[in-house]
């Protein structure tokens, strides 16, 4: 962000009425005092500030402490999940479905979670067309009392249940997963490949997949203007993507699976139908390649399902799938990366 331009007088105070030759000035905001009509006792925060900024004061720090506070940490986590047991790809409402679950389920796993988007959440911030709240349908309010998150019935269906904002559901269920001890949220950061090991033989696939390939969003954007900007990586014997549909940044490891001829082609999501396309999301997630879980919106590319637009059951439900599918498998995958 670049610095505040000067735009008013630091010392001229002004109230309202008063000329000031055109200058721009700072509004005054008198002090006053303890807040008027704000009973007490209503919020301990108030009762500690309210009415002493006078006398307010931080503790010095020296700027490097930041950058060290922030710095040492994030290499720490690199080192620590250069070898993770799960990785999950994207951080929609899908992927943090799968890792809530995962985390709760499993909390001697390690889980790296690699969001290429600055802000983790994906298309769950707002419902559909841009409004607010968010609609799905039963039983996935299951997957909100487990949460904790509010919702109402909605009059005109009783499959139907409406979160007044779905920021509230995607704020919860964000806030959940990072205060998970084993799960690290790599955001800003893009899966730009996966890392592959032959089959056993005998083996129906002739490869799995080992991990994934990362590098910064930024870094990722720029390969067609800078050359040479070689990537990080990450080890794992399980991988769970949930990049969504088609896109810029969507679909990505169904698309590699195509040009590493692991599948022959994609299926192609197909036109809008909330019936179909829900159940057969939640009910096809699966290991798609040795070593690779897809949900989410990323299957429908995958198998051509149709699409289901503002509806988000099958989202969290696909998590909850992708979830059980790794619970399943996890073990027998880390033996044979092992061997
Ligand atoms: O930024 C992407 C988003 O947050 C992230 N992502 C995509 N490619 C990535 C890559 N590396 C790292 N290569 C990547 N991250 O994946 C997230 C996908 O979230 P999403 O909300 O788009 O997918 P979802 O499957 O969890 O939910 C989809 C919800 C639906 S349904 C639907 C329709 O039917 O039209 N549209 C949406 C958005």
């Amino acid at each position: 962000m670049s610095p505040p331009s000067a735009i008013y007088s630091e010392t001229a105070t002004v109230v309202a009425g008063s000329h000031t030759n055109g200058l721009k000035t700072k509004p005054v905001i008198q002090n006053l005092g303890p807040i008027a009509n704000v009973p007490s006792g209503q919020c301990e925060l108030l009762d500690e500030f309210a009415g002493k900024w006078d006398e307010f004061k931080f503790g010095p720090v020296r700027e490097s402490q930041v950058s060290r506070a922030m710095t040492s940490r994030y290499f720490k986590d690199l080192d620590t999940y250069a070898e993770s047991d799960i990785v999950i790809v994207g951080a929609g409402s899908c992927g943090l479905s799968a890792a809530y679950v995962l985390g709760k389920a499993r909390p001697d796993l390690k889980i790296a979670v690699i969001e290429a988007s600055v802000s983790p959440g994906g298309g769950a911030w707002l419902g559909g067309q841009l409004f607010s709240a968010m609609v799905l349908r039963k039983p996935a309010n299951r997957f909100l009392d487990d949460l904790g998150v509010p919702y109402e019935q909605d009059p005109t269906n009783e499959n139907l249940v409406v979160i007044k904002h779905a920021a509230l559901f995607t704020s919860t269920l964000l806030s959940k997963v990072l205060a998970f001890p084993n799960i690290k949220l790599f955001n800003a950061t893009c899966v730009e490949d996966l890392i592959t090991r032959p089959g056993n033989p005998g083996e129906p696939s002739s490869m799995r997949i080992a991990g994934v390939v990362t590098n910064w969003t930024l870094v990722t954007m720029h390969h067609d203007d800078h050359s040479c900007m070689d990537p990080n990586t990450i080890n794992a014997p399980l991988i769970i993507s949930t990049t969504g549909h088609d896109g810029p940044f969507g679909a990505f490891c169904a698309k590699r699976l195509v040009s590493m001829e692991a599948i022959e082609k994609l299926g192609g999501m197909k036109g809008l139908d909330m019936n179909s396309a829900e159940e057969a999301i939640v009910k096809n997630t699966r290991e798609v390649t040795k070593g690779l879980i897809i949900g989410g919106m990323e299957l429908s590319e995958i198998d051509g399902w149709h699409r289901m637009g503002p509806i988000f059951s099958a989202m969290m439900l696909s998590g909850v799938k992708a979830a059980e599918e790794a619970l399943r498998i996890i073990d027998v995958r880390k033996k044979e990366c092992e061997a």
